[in-house]
């Protein structure tokens, strides 16, 4: 089966997107994921101007020896664009592969190790008491896993938290945003933010929460040995995780869980993290980490060192790659958890999808593929729109980590 043609679509229904398709001799297409949020257009054109020259007349089939070719041959390797343009190149010939065989990707993989994929929501507020309402509404939506993220006293803006109560899209037109942030009072109010939830809601649900990389390793420490009475199922990003090494720190205080690795664009990123037990969860994607052919690489390497996956799965990653993650989580061995943070009606107009959600759960369905596609007279109605994710400062106009 041969490749004809491969198109790049740019578009933006209620945020920007980049899909890859590709296009086969024998009539069947698939997609893939290639939005990277803040540098879309660095994706599209890496694989406009230099991937796509390279797919047409290649076989549709021979997907590792493609990841190979694009790896290798690029020359110059790794990193977020590169590793996204690899992603949406691979999830696309997996759909095509799966459609071609008549089955769910899933099928492909090695079939369903559970029954559902349990994922966890985004529950925010701008305070405490709205942080604690959201946390009860999402219960009622029957999550078995929440994520809560609040404003804190003293700061105008925190991560997670929408502005004036809309959706939480952190990405805004125009030039980056600029916020003010102070650690002190974060490590402050954290504590009593998780209490009240544990106070409030009991013991009987999971409770996850981000630290967005603002720490240093004595301070993620500190955060997570104040977080044990609440017993989280996680903390993600503590840390930049350039160091790898650094997180020994965090592991020698604290028996709170570890999650990092949404920035991850391959295994070297996160080998010594595993090889050294310094993180729980990985939560490498498919768009970001090289697709489905390098995630199971990592989930692999993960599940040797009692490592499971969380894979991010944030708005800005598109619903190519929440359909295709959800193949991916209910056939990996060593599944943690998937994030569930739901798209835009107007998103999911232009990529209607198999997969669903029910009382905590969600499935990718079982037609052909990964089940997503996308409806291109549609997005055609939604062009780009430059935006950029914030930038923080701290109060002495330090420049540090969003
Ligand atoms: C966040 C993301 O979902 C998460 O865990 O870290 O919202 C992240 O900020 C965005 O994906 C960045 O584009
Ligand atoms: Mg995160």
């Amino acid at each position: 089966m041969k490749i004809v043609d491969a198109k790049v679509i740019v578009c933006c229904p209620g945020r920007n997107f980049v899909t890859l398709k590709i296009l086969t001799d024998q009539g069947l297409h698939g997609i893939g994921d290639a939005t990277l949020n803040g540098r879309e257009l660095a994706v599209a054109s890496y694989l406009e101007d230099h991937v796509v020259p390279c797919l047409i007349g290649r076989d549709a089939h021979q997907i590792e020896d493609m990841w190979q070719y694009l790896y290798r041959g690029a020359y110059w390797r790794r990193g977020p664009v590169t590793m996204a343009a690899i992603a949406a190149v691979d999830t696309a010939l997996w759909d095509i592969k799966a459609k071609a065989a008549g089955l769910p990707l899933y099928q492909l993989l090695g079939g369903k190790s559970r029954t559902g994929v349990m994922v966890y929501c985004h529950a925010n507020g701008r305070d405490l008491e709205e942080t604690l309402d959201s946390v009860a509404r999402h219960r009622e939506m029957g999550y078995k896993a929440i994520r809560a993220q609040s404003g804190i006293p003293g700061l105008d803006a925190a991560y997670g938290v929408p502005k004036g109560g809309k959706f939480y899209e952190p990405a805004t037109k125009g030039l980056p945003e600029e916020y003010v942030w102070a650690t002190e009072p974060y490590l402050e109010f954290a504590p009593k933010l998780f209490e009240a939830i544990r106070v409030r809601f009991g013991m009987d649900f999971h409770l996850l929460h981000d630290a967005h990389h603002r720490l240093t390793p004595i301070e993620a420490a500190r955060l997570c040995k104040s977080l044990e009475p609440y017993r989280l199922f996680w903390v993600e990003d503590p840390v930049p995780a350039e160091n790898q090494d650094a997180f020994r720190i965090i592991r020698q205080h604290t028996v709170t869980p570890i999650a990092i690795g949404e920035v991850f664009s391959s295994i070297w990123d996160c080998k010594e993290l595993i090889e050294n037990h310094l993180i729980d969860y990985i939560r490498a994607s498919v768009v970001h980490a090289g697709g489905i052919t390098h995630l199971r690489r990592i989930a692999d390497l993960a599940s040797l060192y009692h490592v499971k996956t969380g894979c991010h799965g944030a708005t800005d990653l598109s619903p190519v790659c929440m359909g295709a993650a959800l193949h991916f989580d209910i056939w990996v061995p060593n599944f943690g958890v998937q994030e569930h943070m739901p798209h835009l009606e107007v998103s999911e107009s232009v990529f209607p999808h198999a997969y669903s959600f029910e009382n905590g759960y969600m499935t990718p369905g079982d037609v052909p593929g990964h089940g997503v596609d996308i409806d291109e007279a549609l997005a055609a109605k939604y062009p780009y729109e430059r935006a950029y994710l914030p930038v923080n400062r701290k109060r002495d106009g330090t420049l540090c980590d969003w």
